[in-house]
């Protein structure tokens, strides 16, 4: 970063904040990031000493729902993370030209700050050379060039981080998550269809604040937001335990807060952090709303269907958690939701141990 530019704190009060709205900014960071709240001077004197980082988002097969979320994040406000935090350098959702032009801020921005900038990805890559041209260069090449300067790469999105949608049977394009073309390089997956707004802040809120990347699981999701799985802090979890299903989508017990388990819900072996966070500036998230997990933040979700469908015969996928058949003889109510709690325990276990060993999310 040139010596000339202002620190954080100088750019917020370029822009016309006072101190306390500085401080107030700090304290909303410090939670985001799951800080103690006596943790905020520390965040107040990271941003009064550091620089904003450039980013540079790249699109690739995507259906743009993750520039989408980002844009909307409310907590902490956007326009506190993207103009005060970040510069957001190269965003082809958000930027006011087109064609060649667009080519050349893109070349521009690489140039300038080569080495400092942290790059976002979203979308998966084709490795069929039909697919995904622009200005006359594959996607794969693109992301290459980008990806050789920069400072630490982020997936953002399940497209990127396992290859998403577009990846799903019959996979036309021969789509693959960022890590298939960026072989060797450290990448940061942020996943999720699309992921949470106060993830991706959170992400980059880290990186700024404290200079370095995020502790992250041994899929490379930073443990602060994928540690927990759905399932594990869901609002619907004590109907579980009890044994209380909805048995359809009319069944009036959905409306009173039962288990939507058996409407297919993935929560069970889906890591993300909605049931903590909540969506929408923390309003709601599906299963509150009624709508089984599906699971959005897994590799393959869409292809490990079907959806809404409680499937106990499919191989041994997250799909297939049966407790009928884990709490079998079990007769108590409270009985059958411990026994399925340890077999999907066991279920989530062998999932994770089969993609540690597939080379496709690590190549
Ligand atoms: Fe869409 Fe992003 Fe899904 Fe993918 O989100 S919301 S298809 S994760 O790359 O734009
Ligand atoms: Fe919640 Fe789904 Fe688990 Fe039921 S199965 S407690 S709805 S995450
Ligand atoms: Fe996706 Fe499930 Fe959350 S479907 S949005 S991971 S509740």
């Amino acid at each position: 970063m040139k010596k000339e530019e202002p620190t954080i704190y100088q750019t917020v009060l370029q822009r016309g904040y006072s101190r306390r709205t500085f401080l107030k900014m700090c304290a909303a960071l410090a939670a985001t990031l799951g800080l103690d709240y006596s943790q905020t001077n520390t965040v107040a004197h990271a941003l009064e000493t550091k620089k904003r980082i450039p980013v540079i988002w790249l699109q690739m097969q995507d259906c743009t729902g993750c520039s989408e979320s980002f844009i909307r994040s409310s907590y902490p406000k956007t326009e506190s993370v993207i103009f005060n935090m970040i510069s957001l350098e190269y965003m082809e959702l958000l930027t006011a030209a087109a064609g060649f032009q667009t080519e050349a801020a893109e070349q521009n921005v690489l140039k300038k700050y080569a080495g400092e900038y942290v790059l976002v990805v979203e979308g998966s890559v084709p490795v069929n050379p039909c697919y995904l041209t622009i200005g006359g260069r594959s996607g794969a090449d693109l992301l290459k060039e980008a990806a050789a300067h920069a400072k630490a790469v982020l997936a953002f999105g399940t497209c990127s981080s396992w290859g998403g949608i577009a990846k799903a049977k019959p996979n036309p394009t021969g789509a693959r998550p960022i890590a298939a073309v960026l072989k060797g390089t450290p990448i940061i997956r942020v996943p999720g269809c699309p992921p949470i707004a106060e993830v991706m802040t959170g992400v980059l809120a880290h990186i700024v604040t404290f200079g370095s990347l995020p502790e992250t699981d041994m899929l490379g999701r930073p443990k602060a937001f994928y540690r927990h799985r759905i399932h594990d802090k869901c609002n619907r979890r004590a109907y579980f335990d009890a044994g209380l299903f909805a048995e359809s989508f009319d069944d009036p017990n959905l409306k009173a807060g039962y288990c939507l388990y058996k409407l297919g819900c993935k929560g069970p072996t889906t890591y993300n952090a909605c049931a903590e966070l909540r969506w929408n500036g923390g309003i709601s998230y599906p299963i509150q709303s009624g709508n089984p997990c599906i699971g959005c933040s897994e590799a393959d979700f869409w292809d490990n269907g079907p959806f809404y469908t409680h499937e106990a015969k499919l191989p041994l996928t997250q799909t297939t958690i049966n407790p009928e058949k884990w709490g079998a003889g079990i007769t108590a109510a409270a009985a059958v939701g411990v026994g399925a709690h340890a077999g999907i325990t066991a279920a989530v276990k062998h999932h994770q141990a089969k993609d540690q060993n597939k080379g496709d999310h690590h190549e």
